[in-house]
């Protein structure tokens, strides 16, 4: 669809330097829905849902993307996977939901901020396009 086309073509012309709109969240110079926030990472919805629920989990620490998180940072990937969990369990996806990292021009990452997408509220199709 159109609204697929554009994510596909703001990654494509999204560059790889920061700071990020992400980094205006986490500082609140501009607002979103947070619906989770700690001192390591904040968990918020997604301005163009893709599903009747679509939140993003980031780290507070500017990691560009998974390809560039390293060893030091092992403790904080689970810990942003757990709080994607318990997100998805007050959101009451208890029929089940995706989690999403989209990485590189290739992967259509559009914001060079590690997320981690959480979908859910509908059937996912396989394979994503
Ligand atoms: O996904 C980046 C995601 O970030 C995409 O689904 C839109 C979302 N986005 C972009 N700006 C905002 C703001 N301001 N609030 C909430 N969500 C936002 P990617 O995996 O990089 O393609």
């Amino acid at each position: 669809c159109s609204a697929t086309q554009d994510e596909v073509t703001k990654a494509k012309l999204a560059q790889p330097n920061k700071p990020t709109i992400f980094s205006k969240i986490l500082d609140k110079t501009i607002p979103a829905d947070i619906l989770y926030e700690d001192e390591k990472c904040i968990a918020f919805s997604d301005v163009t849902p893709q599903a009747p629920v679509h939140f993003l989990v980031i780290p507070r620490k500017p990691i560009p993307g998974i390809s560039e998180a390293h060893q030091e940072d092992e403790q904080l990937l689970g810990h942003l996977l757990l709080v994607a969990k318990k997100v998805a369990l007050e959101k009451k996806l208890d029929n089940g939901y995706r989690l999403v990292i989209n990485n590189g021009p290739d992967g259509s990452q559009s914001v060079y901020h590690l997320h981690i997408h959480v979908l859910g509220g509908r059937q996912m199709e396989w394979p994503p396009g």
